[in-house]
């Protein structure tokens, strides 16, 4: 990009880190379930002059003068969310996926008011109420869990606990949960206890946009999530709420929740909405969910336990443990090998947090650089080797070289 000869004079070393960090993505296999590869594109809208502008408020009622242009950008993208997503209204000012949740609890609801979610440990986010979040500080909450069994959400026991627990918000939605979730019955759940409906998509954005799995928005009041997972465009969140709550979710964003926010992701919003709009981007989203059932296939034939079975979306979540080994440990040894993806914890999980007893696959970025689901099979071995038999030195020189191989076979794409 033109700007890196300016960083390389301004800082070699920064000029560096990047160039270093291009050739890492280019190298590696990308298995982080919250990450994808953005087009090229996306890169110059959010590196461009965009970046000077500050816009507190909202397009026509500025706080700051020379806000013709951005104006224009944040009307584009919300226009253009709207559509993609069929919903009544859209917030693209969030900075992140947690800023929107948070603003979300803000604009609706009082300090210390009751929200039920899915617990941490069980797939839920940190914004669901974590104790480590600020959002359990300001809000009262409690957390549903997934059958121990099945590792599913048990709808009937999240209606148990809402009956008694009597929240103002249920909130719908994870951040490592394999399968899809029944928003109806969500939404029917919150009904009855006269609660919000609040769906926390962030995962799952660019498979909800490219219908390759079933939307939230006709059945919540109000849908989060992030465009840079299997959305694969820029940073930063997106709240879609029904046209009744516009207002009030504008004021939750700014000035409640949030000062200026960025035009330069704001832009880069509005760009990959347009871009999700492509049949190339409708057919990432297809080869993303059929990879996605093919790894877990592929690993349940060499003996690995997946969480729940199978996969209904982007997602594999396995259990190690009977493999003896840590999720941290798999993480450590696969990255040795030039694969990349997350130790997460599974349901029920005896293991430390640091260690824990389960990894996190997600396809998107596979999908992302042309690989669809013939190789699964053949990138679950070179894991199951990388972390079966990391010890020996041959069998994993060779399992190095055949990520290479894959990686350039299917360079990086700069367009979609
Ligand atoms: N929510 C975190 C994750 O799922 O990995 C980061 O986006």
């Amino acid at each position: 990009m033109s700007t890196q000869s300016y960083l390389a004079t301004d800082d070699p070393e920064l000029a560096w880190l990047v160039q270093a960090e291009e050739s890492r993505l280019e190298n590696t296999l990308n298995l982080i379930a919250a990450e994808s590869h953005c087009p090229h594109s996306i890169y110059e809208v959010m590196g461009s002059v965009l970046n000077t502008k500050t816009i507190e408020g909202y397009p026509g009622n500025r706080f700051h003068a020379g806000c013709v242009n951005a104006d224009r950008i944040e009307e584009i993208a919300v226009e253009r969310a709207k559509k993609l997503f069929g919903a009544e209204y859209a917030n693209v000012q969030p900075h992140s996926g947690s800023s929107a949740n948070i603003a979300v609890y803000f604009s609706v609801l009082k300090v210390g008011d009751k929200i039920l979610s899915m617990s941490l440990p069980h797939g839920g986010h940190l914004s669901h109420g974590h104790k480590a979040s600020m959002t359990s500080k300001c809000f009262d909450f409690a957390h549903y869990r997934v059958n121990p069994e099945t590792e599913r959400i048990d709808y009937d026991r999240v209606r148990e606990t809402a009956l008694e627990f009597k929240p103002r918000m249920v909130v719908a939605g994870a951040s490592s949960y394999p399968r899809l979730i029944d928003y109806k019955t969500m939404a029917e759940i919150a009904r009855e206890v006269n609660a919000y409906l609040m769906v926390d998509m962030a995962h799952l954005g660019g498979l909800v946009a490219g219908k390759a799995i079933p939307s939230p928005v006709p059945h919540a009041d109000f849908v989060t999530f992030t465009c840079y997972k299997t959305m694969a465009g820029g940073r930063g969140g997106v709240i879609l709420c029904k046209e009744k709550y516009a207002q009030t979710i504008n004021h939750g964003v700014f000035p409640g929740c949030q000062g200026t926010s960025a035009v330069n992701l704001i832009a880069a919003k509005a760009l990959i909405f347009k871009l999700a709009e492509k049949q190339s981007f409708i057919d990432l989203q297809k080869t993303t969910l059929e990879n996605a059932r093919a790894l877990s296939k592929a690993f349940r034939d060499l003996g690995y336990r997946i969480v729940t079975g199978g996969t209904d979306n982007h997602q594999v979540v396995m259990d190690v443990s009977g493999k003896g080994i840590t999720g941290k440990e798999a993480e450590d040894r696969l990255e040795a090998a030039g694969i990349i993806m997350n130790r997460n914890v599974v349901p029920s999980d005896e293991n430390s947090p640091g260690k824990v007893s389960g990894i996190r696959l997600g396809t998107s970025a596979l999908a992302a650089r042309g690989m669809g689901p013939d190789k699964m099979a053949e990138i679950a071995v070179l894991m199951d080797t990388a972390m079966m038999k990391s010890h020996l030195n041959d069998a994993m020189k060779k399992v190095k070289a055949e990520v290479l191989q894959l990686c350039q076979t299917f360079p990086l794409k700069k367009e979609f």
